[in-house]
């Protein structure tokens, strides 16, 4: 029986130069005029204004994509940075990661430099990825109708149902697959975008609202890592394609207490 033919759509968009958008999937060939037309509206009426530059890369794939369960999502209402970022540190460091890690993501994520990748950090807080500048680009993943479905439907009953979410939740299983990864720490670079996010295969995928101020321009990813190749996790990361085909409990506010109790971890 022939193979069954897979295609990834990568978007990313930019106005004078600067970064403004970006959206990618992994997709039958039936529905890729769609997808094309839907991401380049998606750029062109960014509300940060049009993209003046659209790039779009359409690439069959030439291995069957993984398929993986989603990470649960939760909210823990935290009030402002402060609390934000002190909550980020103890589930951190709940799985091993050392304070000094987490406070140098967070001064790097702080600092206006907005890479287009993420930092790799080990568990001390020294930056592994080959390019500093640039980090390293998450790429080759995305949803099953079915699982695209289930998921619009579960986040929609938390007023959760937007791409924003979607697309960070799936970035986060894909990095979360791989054992040598221990957590994230994630603040959106979008200046209207407030909430960010850690993660962690103990606690899944957990929003933390108001983690930076409105108007902040500048924001990031950073993975943290422990024992193994460096050169292979960046090849999961970059060229292995992975397909979310089951979406596990995604959940309204929890308390930060709950989640870090041991009996409920969501693992
Ligand atoms: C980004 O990719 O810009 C970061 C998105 C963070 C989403 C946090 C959330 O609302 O769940």
């Amino acid at each position: 029986m022939a193979r069954r033919k897979y295609y990834s759509i990568r978007m990313r968009s930019s106005k004078g130069g600067v970064h403004l958008s970006g959206a990618e999937g992994i997709y039958d060939p039936d529905v890729i005029g769609t997808i094309v037309k839907n991401y380049t509206g998606r750029a062109l009426l960014h509300d940060r204004g049009g993209a003046d530059e659209i790039h779009l890369a359409v690439e069959e794939l030439t291995e069957t994509p993984r398929k993986i369960p989603s990470l649960p999502l939760c909210t823990v209402n935290t009030r402002n940075p402060e609390s934000a970022k002190k909550a980020a540190m103890k589930i951190l460091t709940s799985v091993g990661i050392t304070e000094r890690a987490v406070e140098e993501a967070l001064n790097a994520l702080d600092v206006g430099i907005s890479m287009r990748g993420a930092m790799l950090m080990d568990i001390e807080g020294v930056r592994l990825e080959p390019d500093l500048l640039r980090g390293v680009r998450v790429t080759r993943m995305g949803t099953s109708e079915k699982a695209a479905q289930q998921l619009s439907a579960k986040l929609g009953r938390l007023g959760l149902n937007n791409d924003t979410v979607k697309e960070a939740l799936v970035l986060a299983s894909k990095v979360h697959r791989y054992r040598m990864v221990l957590g994230e720490l994630c603040i959106s670079d979008d200046p209207s975008y407030t909430t960010g996010y850690v993660a962690t295969r103990a606690h899944g995928y957990v929003r933390l609202p108001r983690i930076k101020k409105k108007g902040v321009p500048c924001g990031g990813r950073a993975f943290f890592i422990t024992g193994g190749e460096v050169k292979e996790l960046i090849k999961y990361l970059q060229r292995t394609p992975v397909l979310i085909d089951e979406i596990r409990p995604c959940s309204g506010s929890v308390t930060l207490k709950e989640l870090l109790k041991p009996r409920t971890r969501r693992s």
